[in-house]
């Protein structure tokens, strides 16, 4: 089987963005670029048959001269002339990704065209389009696995457990997977990263002198926040490693200086995380360590957190949410508003670059804006980030919201496009938005 495996492009919606002034600018990421996970532990469940990654995040979205997607996919088509195409999607990328499926097909209708990702796991009906062939929803490596050696021996994707297969027009489910299954034990599979040697310069994180990739120590995550999509994703499951088995992999990575941990929430066993640097230092592994941390585990731990900054960790990543009790409330986010300063105090006493992050919600007026703002300055971090409210499809948030949805093309739900009925004209609430991404290390440039 030749099987292409396609990341798509980021979409190109920025409402926050396209409102932001000069001083505002700098700081809105728009070409954050990192390496498919979930797509490269595809790519290792079939390396057994012939396969090629089309990584259109670095080829396209960071080459200003590179063809439109469309044209991209046609070069790898006529160079690659594979039986199978396989894209992975979230929300924001969803329309982009059935667009170049669509290609897929209009260029050999014999392609068989495959769907997966934490959206098709979510809505699968989504992307309930004639030209897509099958999804795979869920942690579905093994399942694609098993789709691509059952189509390489001519066999019937019907006995393959797992998929929705297209079926007279419609989408039909197979039989479910055996109970049990494990990603993160079990089922585990080294991510295949040798597949991205070509586009290793566009995995250099920040000011670092080289290259970064993620690795995963958990999957889902116990919380249960209204606008998250991880656990309902995984179901309401928590997923952890085992140490050994993230040392090993560890070990793998040595052409990376920096290594992000693409976990939901990179503690939430202390004693887990304990015990994973301890074994970092016994095996003298040094990396550059980016994690998503909660401000109450920081603020509750700051024992293990100068531990975990001696052996490496530089950047944590952290939902700050909001600075009102109530909104945190309302978002189902279980911490304390004291907890954000606090756990700014620790990453400062660390020497750790925190990157926080508040949610816009729509009803926010001038004096929200303003009392934000202040919030902010007063609680400096490296880099503050505001994204707005976004009622991600398959989310608690989605039902709760639905009636004030105004907007429903996914392309917009990155958390950078008001797609909520909002207070303020939505061009005003925007621009306020950017205002506030010009406040950081308690400095308004506004
Ligand atoms: C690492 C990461 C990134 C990286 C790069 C990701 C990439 N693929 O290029 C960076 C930092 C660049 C990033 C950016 C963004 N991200 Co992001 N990201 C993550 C994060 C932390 C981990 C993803 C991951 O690696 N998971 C581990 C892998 C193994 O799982 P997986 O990808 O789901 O893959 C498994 C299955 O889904 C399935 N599968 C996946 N694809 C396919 C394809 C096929 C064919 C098959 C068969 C199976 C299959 O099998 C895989 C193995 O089990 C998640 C949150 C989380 N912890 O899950 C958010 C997350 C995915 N990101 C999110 C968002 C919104 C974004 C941004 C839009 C944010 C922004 N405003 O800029 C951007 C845009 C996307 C982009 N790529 O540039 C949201 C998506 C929400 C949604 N419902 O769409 C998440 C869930 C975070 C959140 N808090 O809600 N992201
Ligand atoms: S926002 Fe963070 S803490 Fe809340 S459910 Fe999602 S991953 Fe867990």
């Amino acid at each position: 089987m030749r099987i292409l495996l396609v990341n798509p492009p980021r979409s190109p919606h920025n409402a926050i963005l396209e409102h932001a002034t000069a001083a505002a600018l700098p700081f809105i990421h728009r070409k954050l670029v990192g390496p498919p996970l979930g797509l490269l532990t595809v790519a290792t469940a079939v390396r057994h048959h012939d396969v090629s990654l089309l990584e259109m995040k670095a080829e396209y979205d960071l080459n200003p001269l590179a063809a439109e997607p469309q044209a991209l996919l046609r070069q790898h088509l006529e160079a690659f002339q594979p039986d199978l195409v396989a894209i992975t999607l979230i929300a924001s990328e969803v329309p982009a990704g059935l667009d170049l499926l669509q290609a897929a097909k209009r260029w050999n209708p014999d392609v068989v065209t495959v769907a997966g990702g934490l959206h098709v796991t979510l809505c699968p009906a989504d992307v309930d389009r004639p030209w897509v062939d099958v999804l795979c929803p869920g942690a579905s490596a093994l399942t694609f696995r098993a789709l691509a050696d059952t189509l390489a021996r001519g066999g019937r994707l019907q006995s393959v457990p797992g998929l929705l297969l297209r079926d007279d027009g419609r989408l039909r489910p197979t039989a479910p997977v055996a109970a049990g299954a494990n990603p993160a034990t079990t089922e585990f599979l080294v991510p295949d990263r040798t597949l991205l040697r070509k586009w290793l310069p566009a995995y250099v994180v920040g000011k670092t002198n080289g290259p970064g990739t993620y690795l995963f120590t958990s999957l889902g995550c116990p919380y249960r926040c209204s606008f998250c999509s991880i656990w309902p994703q995984y179901a309401g499951a928590y997923l952890q490693r085992e140490i050994e088995s993230v040392i090993a992999e560890l070990k793998t990575l040595d052409e990376y200086i920096a290594v992000r941990l693409a976990d939901a929430n990179s503690i939430i066993d202390t004693t887990f995380i304990d015990r994973l640097f301890t074994r970092i230092a016994e095996e003298g592994i040094r990396k550059i360590f980016i994690m998503d941390i909660r401000a109450d585990t920081m603020a509750q731990n700051p024992r293990l957190m100068a531990k975990l900054a001696a052996h490496g960790l530089k950047v944590v990543i952290c939902g700050f949410e909001s600075f009102r009790q109530d909104e945190l409330r309302r978002y189902g986010k279980a911490l304390q508003v004291e907890h954000i300063a606090a756990a700014v105090a620790v990453c400062a006493a660390n020497g750790i670059m925190l990157r926080g992050n508040h949610i816009i919600p729509p009803d926010y007026e001038r004096d929200d804006f303003e009392a934000l703002a202040e919030f902010a300055a007063a609680n400096p971090v490296e880099l503050a980030g505001y994204t707005l409210l976004t009622p991600m499809p398959g989310t608690a948030l989605h039902t709760q919201m639905q009636d004030q949805i105004i907007d429903h093309d996914l392309a917009k739900y990155n958390m950078f496009n008001g797609v909520l009925r909002t207070r303020l004209p939505l061009d005003e609430f925007h621009a306020r938005t950017a205002a506030l991404w010009a406040v950081r290390r308690g400095t308004r440039v506004l």
